[in-house]
């Protein structure tokens, strides 16, 4: 089943919403196969978004990145990159629908609460990056509720 990576950012952890972005990917159905709450230091940060090194807000989002604890996730289940980034909603929170988890919380693109993986290939690297030991092995008992 596919999986991706999930980030609460510094942000999102000091205005204490890592309890309602965490129950809003468990009551959707999606399984949480890794979890760490983590400071992360700048080469880490830059390896992280390294694609975007050549925009002209790279810098100020390795530092926002960096001022904090994070709490990184692997979330599983069908769709779940796709399904992931809808939860999440539009980069920019000014462009986030209601319902969002951007849409309802943020107001600033440098400050949008949380990151998630935007193809499998991505999550791929991400989950590679963030959890090198892999996720972790268990299969929800109620897992035939939720598929058919
Ligand atoms: P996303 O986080 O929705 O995948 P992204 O990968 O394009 O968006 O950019 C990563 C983060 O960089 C994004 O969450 C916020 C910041 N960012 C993106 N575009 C920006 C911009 N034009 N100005 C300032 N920060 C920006
Ligand atoms: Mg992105």
């Amino acid at each position: 089943m596919e999986q991706t990576f999930i980030m609460i950012k510094p942000d999102g952890v000091q205005r204490g919403l890592v309890g309602d972005v965490i129950s809003r990917f468990e009551k959707k159905g999606f399984y949480l196969k890794g979890l760490k709450f983590i400071n992360v230091d700048r080469p880490f940060a830059e390896k992280h978004y390294e694609d975007l090194s050549a925009k002209p807000f790279f810098s100020g989002l390795v530092d926002y990145i960096i001022s904090g604890p994070v709490v990184a996730m692997i979330w599983e289940g069908k769709n779940v990159v796709l399904t992931g980034r809808k939860i999440i909603g539009a980069t920019n929170p000014a462009e986030s629908a209601p319902g969002t988890i951007r849409g309802d919380y943020a107001i600033e693109i440098g400050r949008n609460i949380i990151h998630g993986s935007d193809s499998a290939e991505s999550a791929r690297k991400e989950i590679a990056l963030w959890f090198p030991d892999g996720p972790a092995n268990w299969q929800s008992s109620v897992h035939h509720w939720i598929y058919e």
